[in-house]
């Protein structure tokens, strides 16, 4: 299988350069995060490599990987911007041979969350909330609250993404709102 370097080069070629740019800031922030709340942050920066690796593939692609490989077919029922995160840790496994299930999770997980995340899922989840090329409303109290509690940054990120999602008159993973209900049960 690649070594980092070679696993770096063939996953750059798959985004444009700004979403490459995107993931190298997870990877920072993921290694950082890690080190601030126990993860092993080898992982962390194996996940934040990976987390994106769909991300620009055909839609067409990604279904046909869904539905193909026995994925969750709840996802085809609802925002194509969910099916990267399953499609990439489907293809991190497949294609890159990552064969560790928690880098694996943490690919999986990085969008909806899940009820019960792992530290893991939570550091590459935030880190990809607040990387430091991330700009959005509320960014900078995610950084704030990340100094010391990784639950209080998710959920706040969460809180966020849902927020927005209303806002926009979108509909809502059913998961989003779990992992979002979970994180205050957590936090309690
Ligand atoms: O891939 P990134 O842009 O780095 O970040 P991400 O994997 O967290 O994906 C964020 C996108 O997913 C953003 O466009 C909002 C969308 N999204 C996340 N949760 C939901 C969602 N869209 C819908 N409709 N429903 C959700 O629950
Ligand atoms: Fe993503
Ligand atoms: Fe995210
Ligand atoms: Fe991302």
């Amino acid at each position: 299988s690649l070594n980092r370097d070679e696993l770096i080069k063939a996953v750059s070629e798959q985004m444009p350069p700004q979403r490459w740019k995107h993931t190298e800031g997870v990877m920072q922030t993921a290694v950082v995060l890690a080190e601030r709340f126990g993860a092993d942050p080898v992982k962390a920066d194996l996940a934040a490599i990976l987390h994106d690796v769909a991300k620009y593939w055909p839609v067409k692609e990604m279904e046909k990987i869904i539905r193909e490989n026995n994925l969750n077919q709840d996802l085809l029922l609802h925002d194509k911007q969910l099916w990267h995160s399953e499609v990439g840790a489907f293809v991190a496994e497949h294609d890159y041979k990552v064969t560790d299930p928690e880098v694996l999770s943490a690919i999986k997980w990085h969008t909806s969350g899940r009820v019960g995340m792992s530290l893991l899922d939570k550091v590459v989840c935030l880190a990809d909330y607040m990387e430091p090329g991330r700009d959005f409303p509320g960014v900078d109290r995610i950084r704030e609250l990340a100094e010391h509690s990784l639950e209080e940054a998710l959920l706040a990120g969460f809180d966020g993404t849902i927020t927005h999602l209303v806002s926009q008159r979108k509909v809502i993973y059913p998961l989003t709102i779990f992992t979002r209900n979970d994180l205050i049960e957590q936090i309690k």
